[in-house]
């Protein structure tokens, strides 16, 4: 059958008579066949990886690459006069994920499966993921973002496990989602849910009654946790997850042959930050119940299970107080104790323990006693957790530590959301790429090749075209196209340091006007949503929309300057910047971003980078060179140490530098407060005045001469330019998360064998 002949006999229409949703329907009907193909049978140890967030993004497309059928989809489709891209419009978006953690728990997924290894997701099944973000008045608003249709990729199995919470027991029910691998097999993603979830409890956005826990458990995925009952209920999901997941994995291993004694052999764990850490004392608590003792069960637990830190902002590291633990789970807090009584054998350093001496029980602490690796996610960040913040842990467990470098799935980043480069890149150095990274080297040999440079210019000119189109259709904003395209896309934190950007902007207003013309027009796009009870971040989210309305209302700015704020930033809003994008912001302070990984995407599409010394772009810097990236700012000794002094006073950097001054007083000057609102910016004037916390003023003229550099030698030196482009599309191997998942395999799991 022809592949119009199949799809035709899913839906039962000729395909030119079916609407967007029905072909949709089909093609995800002909994935679901094609993808169970190729689930293979698991020998030896398999990985399960247990996160709180899979922000897997829309899948269709995806799939269809990994199963080989994207091109003949699309032309099958176009010969009935339709387009790919209008079917995926109708697949919403499963934004089961804050940010990077999330995100990196996707790619991770799809490099299991394409390098055939056998390793499944545990999670849950959110009703609704990270809320859906639009601006009104220049503020974020918050509303559900529904992403189970009717027909949705997770499917429901008959499998159910009992969770005990708060002495009360509810079903756990499994939901098999499929994931492919490029040319590769078929692994699974676990996510459990109850069926008693009750989406009309919902009201004014995202709020609920957060007592009725058969009600709610799995409604929302947790975007912060700021106020009690919150964090309450992020217990209560955390442990239906481990719970329902240890008992999956146990069943798993038991039917392959595993009498728990040996469960390493079976069983790798990986533990994705702390979020899922309870599943250490769970599994203690199950082997407990098929008669293996706790001096055993602590010792199986260990070799089974490893752990990954995605932070070292303190209030990221969860403490639970005492309490919550004893009122959700109090089936553990006996083996936390006697987990605890372990520890404090092994060291006499308190601030090592895992119940303090105010009662809080610190996850990542037991985490690290109690699994046999710990790693950080960058070289940098790896080194930090080493020498400051897990220092001690470090001097007691040496041989636990490991650097586990982040990385991306290129089936996405790269062959999904840029087709235009990837032909390009296939016409010159084939297609071994898609499966060894590493191969985008070959591009160097044409580094001073003036017609390939031409064609990798062209490329970024239709991308950057399709998405002043797409701005135009959803922001309703139109963007100079010949500008260059500056973004900054990612969650919105103090510590990313988006009011950076901010202040910049603020300067290059005044230069204009002052006839300080810059080398070209810039166009500033900015993507982010801000936890909903983090009052700064939303500050700095109205005073950047605030300052884009200023600009656009004054023509003699405007003509060089553009400042745009895509609402609801998303993977799929990702997937349209990053081709698109000239240069990439990566300016957090130096120390505080663990990896970052949106900098390895706008790499690999070819943007060059504006960042600091921080997370993943010291090791882009070394990959490239530091002639190929535009590097600014204090070092992380630099700012280890301020804070270390204690004496950093942002009073002091205001009065001793007039354009620092000049920017900062705008916040709250005429102009901006004729177009926003008073309470926003005079809180956002005075926190960056008293507080700055993330040292935003000493890195300031660093940054402004920095992108001023960039955007000169784009105006002045293209070619120069499009050389660097190329190195940093050459350059992207290393960050494929398949070598990171071959890294892990490699030192952590040993999967297979
Ligand atoms: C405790 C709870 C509120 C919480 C929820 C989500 C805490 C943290 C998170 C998410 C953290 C996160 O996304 N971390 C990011 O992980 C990426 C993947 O390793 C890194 O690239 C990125 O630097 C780091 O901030």
């Amino acid at each position: 059958m022809s592949f119009t002949e199949t799809l035709q006999s899913l839906t039962g229409k000729l395909l030119a008579d079916c609407t967007d949703q029905e072909l949709y329907l089909a093609l995800l009907e002909l994935v679901r066949q094609k993808s169970a193909d190729r689930v293979q049978p698991v020998t030896g140890r398999k990985l399960y990886y247990i996160s709180a967030e899979f922000l897997i993004g829309k899948l269709l497309s995806n799939n269809l690459i990994n199963l080989g059928l994207y091109e003949e989809a699309r032309d099958a489709l176009a010969a009935a006069g339709k387009r790919l891209s209008d079917i995926e419009e109708v697949e919403p978006e499963p934004s089961l994920g804050n940010g990077g953690l999330g995100r990196l728990a996707a790619c991770f997924l799809d490099s299991l499966a394409t390098l055939n290894l056998p390793g499944d997701g545990v999670g849950l099944r959110y009703h609704f993921g990270l809320f859906h973000q639009s601006f009104e008045d220049g503020v974020q608003n918050e509303k559900p973002d529904p992403w189970l249709t009717a027909h949705s990729w997770a499917e429901k199995t008959d499998v159910t496990y009992p969770v005990e919470l708060a002495g009360k027991e509810y079903t756990a029910r499994l939901y098999k989602l499929a994931v492919t691998g490029y040319e590769g097999r078929t692994n699974t993603l676990n996510l459990f849910d109850l069926d008693t979830i009750d989406e009309s409890i919902v009201h004014d956005g995202i709020a609920f009654d957060k007592t009725a826990i058969d009600k709610n458990l799995t409604l929302f995925l947790y975007p912060d946790d700021s106020d009690e009952a919150g964090r309450r209920l992020r217990v209560y999901q955390q442990y239906l997850m481990v719970s329902a997941g240890a008992q999956l994995i146990l069943a798993e291993c038991a039917a392959r042959g595993c009498n728990y004694h040996d469960l390493a052999d079976y069983a790798a764990i990986q533990i994705n930050d702390t979020h899922p850490s309870m599943v250490i004392p769970e599994l203690i608590r199950l082997l407990g119940q098929r008669g293996i003792e706790f001096e055993e069960a602590v010792e199986i637990v260990t070799k089974t299970c490893a752990y990954t830190n995605h932070t070292i902002l303190a209030e990221a590291l969860e403490k639970w107080p005492r309490a919550y633990l004893d009122a959700v789970v109090p089936q553990l807090m006996p083996i936390i104790e006697k987990l605890d009584a372990l520890a404090r054998t092994r060291t006499e350093d308190e601030s090592l323990a895992i119940i303090d001496k105010d009662d809080r029980v610190h996850m990542a602490h037991m985490d690290i006693h109690f699994t046999h690796s710990t790693n950080g996610v960058a070289a940098l960040h790896t080194e930090i957790l080493k020498n400051s913040e897990l220092h001690g842990f470090y001097e007691l467990y040496p041989e636990k530590f490991n650097n586990k470098t982040n990385g991306i799935t290129f089936r996405r980043w790269l062959l999904e959301c840029d087709p235009r480069l990837t032909a390009t890149l296939e016409k010159h150095i084939g297609s071994g790429f898609r499966k060894d990274a590493a191969e985008l080297e070959k591009l160097l040999a044409f580094a001073n090749d003036e017609a390939v440079l031409d064609e990798l210019t062209a490329v970024k000119k239709a991308n950057k075209a399709a998405l002043a189109d797409w701005l135009l259709r959803t922001q309703k904003v139109a963007v100079n196209p010949d500008a260059m395209f500056d973004i900054q896309s990612k969650r919105l934190h103090e510590y990313k340091r988006q009011q950076l950007n901010l202040l910049y902007l603020i300067h290059q207003y005044y230069e204009i006007k002052a006839g300080h013309l810059p080398a070209m027009p810039l166009v500033s796009i900015f993507g982010a949503k801000a936890a909903p009870a983090y009052t700064i971040a939303k500050d700095i989210i109205h005073a950047l929309l605030t300052l884009s309305k200023v600009i656009a209302a004054d023509p003699e700015v405007s003509k060089w300057l553009q400042v745009v704020f895509v609402e609801n930033y998303n993977v799929t809003a990702a997937e349209k910047l990053i081709p698109a994008c000239d240069l990439s912001e990566q300016i957090s302070l130096a120390s505080k971003e663990a990896s970052g990984t949106g900098n390895m995407k706008f790499m690999l599409n070819g943007a060059l980078t504006l960042g600091t010394m921080d997370g993943a772009n010291v090791e882009i810097s070394q990959q490239v060179g530091e002639e190929n990236i535009y590097i600014f700012g204090q070092t992380s000794d630099q700012v280890i140490h301020r804070y270390a002094v204690g004496d950093y006073d942002p009073a002091q950097w205001v009065e001793g530098d007039a354009n620092i001054r000049r920017a900062i007083s705008f916040l709250t000057g005429p102009e901006m407060l004729a177009a926003g609102h008073a309470e926003n910016l005079t809180r956002l004037h005075h926190e960056l005045i008293h507080k700055d916390w993330f040292q935003t003023l000493p890195d300031f003229n660093a940054y402004v001469v920095r992108k001023g550099q960039a955007l000169s030698d784009y105006a002045c030196d293209p070619m120069g330019w499009r050389r660097k482009c190329l190195v940093n599309i050459a350059k992207a191997g290393m960050f494929s998360s398949d070598r990171t998942i071959a890294e892990y395999d490699r030192d952590i799991w040993h999967l297979g064998k």
